[in-house]
């Protein structure tokens, strides 16, 4: 951790952030969010647990962007079932049972936006370029 530092003649802040035990345990994502989110399994007979499982606490949404990132988003996830998942994937690294395999991740580019679109609200996301995208992307 650098403490201190100065950027451009302005101190660079941080700020620690902690989720609390009430809210982790108070299931602040809604089940109608979750239910829209997964409506491809609805009538799978694990719909009704996974939605539990869904809403049992606060979740972390990230939005990634970049090329070809669904595919590697699935590829350093790993398999649905972790038993399945190859080691140095996070959930065959992490994880133990399907129905607690601790991350999600878009299937297809068009889920991808469905997704985003239905976990952040317009303005939620910003858009910005690095400096080091020329040198990544030709
Ligand atoms: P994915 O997350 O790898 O894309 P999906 O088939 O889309 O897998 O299933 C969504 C989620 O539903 C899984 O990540 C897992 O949490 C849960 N799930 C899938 N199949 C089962 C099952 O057979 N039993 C319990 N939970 C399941
Ligand atoms: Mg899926």
């Amino acid at each position: 951790v650098q403490r201190g530092r100065i950027v451009a003649a302005a101190e660079v802040e941080q700020s620690y952030i902690m989720i609390k035990p009430d809210g982790v345990q108070r299931g602040l994502c809604s089940k109608d969010l979750a239910q829209e989110h997964y409506k491809d399994l609805k009538d799978k007979p694990f719909f009704p647990t996974l939605i539990n499982y869904i809403t049992s606490g606060p979740v972390v949404c990230m939005a990634w962007e970049g090329v070809g990132v669904v595919a590697s988003a699935r590829k350093l996830i790993g398999a649905t079932n972790p038993l399945q998942a190859e080691p140095g994937t996070i959930r065959g690294d992490l994880a133990v049972q399907t129905g607690r395999n601790v991350v999600h991740g878009s299937d297809s580019p068009d889920n991808g936006k469905r997704e985003i679109a239905l976990w952040f609200k317009e303005g939620e996301l910003c858009e910005w370029e690095s400096v080091q995208t020329p040198w990544l992307i030709e």
